[in-house]
């Protein structure tokens, strides 16, 4: 039996948001979400003839959009940084007196970030740490156009899925957008991609959203918190253990009207095949219970066995078996590149994955 190829929208734009370096406990690594990734992707893929290759042309994703989904004052500071980037880091390296490393770095990281229980200072809307959670969100001068490519692959992609052109599409975005919320940036991720697609399916019904990168989609469940009309589920490693530490606790069901639209599988970091997918049918199901006029995956390769940053063991070929969970719940869908950064593998991997949807 045959399928039609599925739509992969892509773009070239992802290459001009490259940082070199990330910090770990005083030591530079080097930036894990880099340019490769998408490369591979692209070109295996293209390659595999399971894709029909979208390269994306057109207008990008209006504003109007990404304000259901963002906070206005984001999308300026993340749009200004961009542009401001070397007097940012003039004015910066300036005030350490060490104007000479300026040249070093292309890449505008977050300097101070506001205490909880500190007044707010109103210059504070105006500083990277009002808006970053964290420092693997660095913003150089190709960043924003980077990001809004990204968005856009995803609204192309969902809009193929909600005029009834396909079945599934995959996005292939770069930079990833599960850690992005309303008004806050971390995690290598600016804006979310996957919130992007729900809000542009919203037309056919009620949204579900699957997000099965390796770490918590904290982005994306903060986004629709409490929004009875998108369910947000996400499998991931136990935040007690590992990234992004402060959600994704099994006890985060969902705020107000909306408490039970969203639910969390936190695994430990040596947790078995048969235990993931044990946990993944069990999020299937509650998203069968919500009933969803169509799906959102945020699909992350960081859980594979060989990730440089996750701890999951997850083999090639439970790409296939995950692929053939997602097919069997016979709902529209819309694929989001997520995490994974074993650069040479998510090719292979995605591939994986879209064989087993079209099983
Ligand atoms: C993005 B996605 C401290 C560790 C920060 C950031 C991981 C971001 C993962 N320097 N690690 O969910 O794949
Ligand atoms: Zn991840």
């Amino acid at each position: 039996m045959s399928f039609p190829a599925i739509p992969m929208v892509f773009s070239r734009q992802h290459i001009h948001h490259a940082p070199l370096v990330e910090f770990m406990h005083g030591a530079l690594l080097p930036y894990q979400e880099s340019p490769v990734r998408a490369e591979n992707l692209l070109a295996h893929l293209t390659a595999s003839g399971i894709v029909k290759a979208q390269e994306l042309t057109g207008p990008l994703v209006e504003r109007a959009l990404l304000t259901r989904v963002h906070d206005p004052a984001l999308l300026d500071y993340l749009h200004g940084t961009s542009e401001q980037t070397a007097e940012t880091l003039a004015r910066d390296f300036a005030s350490y007196h060490r104007s000479d490393l300026a040249a070093q770095s292309a890449y505008v990281y977050p300097l101070a970030f506001p205490a909880s229980a500190h007044p707010m200072h109103p210059n504070w809307r105006g500083t990277h740490g009002f808006y970053a959670f964290d420092q693997t969100a660095p913003i150089g001068k190709g960043t924003w156009a980077a990001v809004l490519h990204s968005a856009t692959i995803a609204h192309r992609a969902a809009q193929q899925v909600a005029d009834g052109t396909t079945h599934y599409a995959y996005a292939l975005c770069r930079p990833p957008g599960h850690h992005a919320g309303r008004d806050f940036i971390g995690g290598y991720c600016y804006l979310n991609n996957a919130a992007i697609a729900a809000e542009t399916l919203l037309a056919l019904g009620r949204i579900a959203i699957l997000d099965v990168d390796y770490h918590h989609g904290n982005g994306t469940q903060a986004i629709f918190w409490d929004r009875a009309d998108v369910f947000f589920a996400s499998i991931h490693a136990d935040p007690s253990a590992d990234y992004p530490y402060y959600s994704g606790f099994a006890d985060e069901l969902g705020g107000g009207s909306a408490a039970g639209t969203t639910a969390n599988a936190p695994l430990p970091l040596a947790v078995l095949a048969v235990d993931y997918f044990a946990a993944l049918d069990g999020l299937i199901a509650q998203i069968m219970t919500y009933d969803p006029a169509a799906l959102v995956v945020s699909l992350g390769f960081d859980t594979y066995k060989d990730d440089p940053i996750g701890s999951f063991t997850l083999d090639t070929l439970d790409y296939v078996a995950m692929g053939a969970r997602v097919a069997a719940m016979r709902l529209p869908t819309v694929i989001i590149q997520e995490g994974g950064y074993r650069a040479d593998m998510l090719g292979p991997l995605a591939e994986a994955f879209l064989r087993g949807l079209q099983n």
